[in-house]
């Protein structure tokens, strides 16, 4: 697929720049879509991490499918990796200091009995676009101003936004390309809106979602948008449904046809900001 052909050049800066600044923060978030808890993950990012304390944080939820995202969380602890869940816009936030520090309970224990002081906790935030990282950025410093540090010797000076006594954080997040590799991963970023739709032909995109659907929630675009039920055989039934719903919701283009782009666009967009219900593209073990 031509259209996924990042630059290698980029992927490598961005995990560059994660490298040298893991040497002075405590504890990774790594931030993914409830989702798509592994399509928007970075693999590298893993190898770089891979002896750093880490949460991984499942955003989103609100957005997911609670059940499928209650079995991600045990999935991934079973594997090692501290999990939350969390709706970054409406959820508390304190659960990840607390389990940061219960995290690095021992470290900052053994700093204590050195006699060195009792400090902040030193977050970096990386993930893939889109997945949250400003978001948690900006509750985390609720508006307020931020007052920026320069932490020389350390190889760049860092700047760090002070959040309180308790957490600091490096002020700009670690941004991640994702992996394309797979063909089913970039659908499934292009559905969650990680990356932007323009970058798959849109009835590709859209007859993916359909099937998807079909399989795991029938009836459920005859429901939402009010038309008969129609069984997916194959192409033909895909455009019977676009013209079912353009009819429907009088997406016309005049003499009576269909505006496919804008069902289609529509139907994308009902999906990613959650209307057509809590959705998740990704089921453990699958
Ligand atoms: N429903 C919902 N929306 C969220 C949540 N977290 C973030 N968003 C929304 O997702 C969109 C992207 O969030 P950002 O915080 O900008 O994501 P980012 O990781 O900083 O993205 P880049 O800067 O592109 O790397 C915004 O519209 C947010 O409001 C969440 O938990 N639930
Ligand atoms: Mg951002």
């Amino acid at each position: 697929m031509k259209q996924f052909q990042w630059f290698p050049g980029h992927m490598t800066k961005a995990l560059k720049e994660i490298q040298d600044k893991i040497k002075v923060i405590d504890i990774v978030l790594e931030l993914v879509d409830s989702r798509a808890p592994l399509a928007s993950e970075n693999p590298e990012l893993q190898k770089i991490i891979a002896n750093k304390p880490r949460i991984r944080i499942l955003t989103k939820k609100d957005l997911a499918n609670d059940k499928l995202s209650d079995e991600w969380k045990k999935y991934f602890e079973q594997n090692g990796i501290p999990t939350l869940c969390l709706d970054l816009n409406n959820n508390s936030l304190s659960v990840i200091n607390d389990l940061a520090r219960k995290l690095l309970k021992d470290k900052f224990e053994k700093e204590q009995n050195k006699g060195l002081k009792s400090r902040a906790v030193r977050y970096l935030i990386a993930g893939i676009p889109n997945v949250g990282k400003s978001t948690l950025i900006n509750r985390l410093c609720k508006k307020k101003v931020t007052i920026a540090e320069n932490r020389p010797g350390v190889t760049k000076a860092q700047q760090w936004i002070k959040i309180n006594k308790q957490m600091e954080l490096l002020d700009t997040p670690g941004v991640l390309w994702p992996n394309f590799e797979d063909k089913r991963v970039g659908v499934k970023l292009a559905l969650i809106g990680t990356i932007k739709s323009s970058i798959l032909p849109m009835d590709i995109l859209f007859s993916e979602l359909v099937e998807f659907l079909n399989k795991n929630y029938k009836g459920l675009l005859s429901r939402y948008y009010d038309i008969e039920d129609i069984n997916i055989v194959d192409e033909k039934s895909i455009e019977k449904i676009i013209v079912a719903i353009g009819i429907k919701r009088g997406y016309l283009l005049g003499e009576g046809k269909v505006d496919e782009t804008r069902v289609i666009t529509t139907i994308i967009k009902d999906f990613q900001n959650g209307k057509l219900g809590r959705i998740s593209l990704e089921r453990v073990g699958e």
